[in-house]
């Protein structure tokens, strides 16, 4: 837990990086210097809003009396900001206390078509702090805002002394790409249901809004399948290392699932085949070619497994755990991988994933898969992850001109497993180091040849977990890489400078450390004290 930093500290960090942010916000500073100090947290939202106009005259104080107006299924918002201020403040913050009175914040199902059902407009006066939006969805983004125009202590988990000043001003967002999303890799070592939700609450701070899991690999199967029941129960019996390994129940993952949707993210599940199967194979052996069952597998080598594509007992196996997957998941995605399948000749490749894709479609999912499953030509709304190396792939150009979209997720650039340099303690590098200059350096709009922006889902940040054991070494390599990609998705081109967002990163270094979260000091950042 972090002590407020005394306030001149405070002052002399901001004043350093204000006018930079201001600039490349586009936003002219007052004739006379730079405005006050405690309007600079306008400046330093992550990620960056379309628009920012502050008001240096005006000063909002939450108090001992400040309740939150939300009615209707704006409630369900207003007790969520609830929950993230009452601990630091240690005030009462009641939802729905009465009339709109001086000093409490308003969450309005009002705003004007114009923002999407994911934009808000938000406004702190003197008086009142309003946020409006024309869903739930936008409510919450804009929540997200609200809290880091308080001062970093709002996100301790004990009270703290205060004042909690906001800067005055409006702000009027939207996301640029609809896709913003996270993925965690909970088969190469597995992590539970409180580890996956910590990581949940995590990424909705930066406006992520999916969590792709990757539930099956070569040494796991972390997901209960009813008619398949020793897939996790052997089959999740161990994990890189050897070490004990775990499974969701089904209602484990609806537990996630529904933990998630309150917090505004969809979860995409993702069965990884026809290769990454021995965890599959290793519980049943009559879905393998030469009916005999491999061990389980702890080590990190990929490539060396196959679901066996001649069997017909494979397609029952493949289209009993789509069925399953896809009642428990009310998201529309269903990722059915097809990365890596070494193991598979290329003819049987192709041959398997034409045989899934309907499975797929027939229980009312739309598809997801690495973009290796191109070669076997998904048709129309499928999405096409790309985790290449390069900004050139013709199994991309061939999906935009069947009409898929592309979710861009490029590994030297948006994957969180890898080492930042050559001392990083985890992580791989066969895609390089990201350093955070890296992760942020490129533009999901224009990066693929031959990808216009229209082709464009989104980015993902996967997190793969070789060599991740809990939750502290997920924090380290995800922050502060995570808030540089969901700029990345969320913020409009104009906005995307590498200047700008060092300098705004740099103030949330005391942000993430009183909500606890064991980022990684980059060097590149000037971070606050
Ligand atoms: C490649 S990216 C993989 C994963 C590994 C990852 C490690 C992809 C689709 N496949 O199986 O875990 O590299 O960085």
């Amino acid at each position: 837990m972090t002590p407020r930093p005394p306030r001149s500290t405070v002052r002399n960090a901001a004043l350093a990086v204000v006018a930079g942010a201001l600039l490349t916000a586009g936003i002219v500073v007052p004739a006379g210097g730079a405005p006050a100090v405690e309007n600079s947290a306008m400046d330093n939202i992550i990620p960056a809003p379309e628009s920012v106009q502050p008001d240096p005259a005006t000063t909002f104080e939450l108090t001992q009396q400040t309740s939150i107006q939300a009615t209707g299924e704006a409630a369900e918002v207003g007790e969520y900001l609830a929950g993230i201020l009452r601990p630091s403040t240690g005030y009462p913050v009641p939802v729905n206390r009465g009339a709109l009175g001086t000093g409490d914040i308003a969450l309005a199902l009002d705003g004007a078509p114009d923002l999407g059902p994911a934009g808000y407009r938000l406004q702190v006066a003197d008086d009142n702090v309003s946020v409006h939006a024309t869903s739930t969805e936008g409510l919450f983004n804009g929540v997200q805002t609200l809290r880091q125009l308080l001062p970093a202590a709002i996100e301790s988990p004990t009270a703290q002394p205060g004042p909690w000043t906001m800067p005055g001003g409006s702000i009027v967002d939207k996301p640029r790409f609809e896709h913003r999303a996270a993925m965690l890799d909970v088969a190469r070592h597995f992590f539970d249901v409180a580890q996956v939700k910590s990581y949940i609450d995590q990424i909705a701070r930066y406006k992520i809004n999916r969590l792709h899991l990757h539930l099956s690999d070569d040494q796991g199967w972390r997901i209960q399948i009813n008619s398949w029941p020793r897939l996790a129960e052997y089959g999740g019996s161990t994990e890189v290392g050897g070490g004990p390994g775990g499974y969701y129940t089904q209602q484990d993952y609806t537990d996630i699932v529904n933990y998630a949707a309150s917090r505004h993210i969809v979860i995409v599940p993702e069965i990884d085949m026809p290769g990454h199967t021995n965890a599959a194979l290793a519980s049943y052996a009559e879905l393998n070619c030469d009916g005999v069952a491999p061990p389980l597998y702890t080590g990190i080598d990929v490539g060396f497994s196959s679901l066996c594509v001649d069997k017909d007992i494979t397609y029952r196996f493949v289209e009993d755990v789509i069925r399953e997957l896809a009642a428990l998941t009310p998201g529309p995605y269903l990722h059915i991988g097809g990365d890596e399948a070494h193991s598979t000749p290329e003819e049987d490749y192709k041959k398997f994933i034409a045989q899934v894709l309907p499975l797929v479609s027939k229980y009312g999912k739309t598809v997801v898969g690495w973009h290796e499953y191109g070669k076997a030509q998904p048709q129309g709304d499928a999405v096409v992850q790309f985790w290449g190396t390069t900004n050139a792939d013709p199994l991309l150009t061939d999906a935009v001109a069947r009409g898929n979209k592309i979710l861009a997720s490029p590994a030297n650039k948006s994957y969180l497993d890898m080492k930042y340099n050559e001392s990083t303690p985890l992580g791989l590098q066969w895609a390089g180091f990201i350093e955070v200059a890296d992760a942020y350096g490129w533009d999901p709009g224009s990066y693929l040849q031959g990808v216009p922006e229209e082709s464009v889902l989104g980015v993902e940040a996967p997190l793969w977990s070789e060599t991740l054991e809990n939750s502290e070494h997920i924090e380290f390599m995800a922050f502060p890489r995570l808030p540089a990609i969901a700029e990345l998705g969320w913020s409009p081109k104009g906005a995307q400078n590498w200047e700008s967002f060092r300098q705004r990163l740099a103030t949330h270094g005391p942000r993430l450390t009183a909500s606890g979260i064991d980022f990684y000091a980059s060097t590149q950042i000037p971070w606050a004290k």
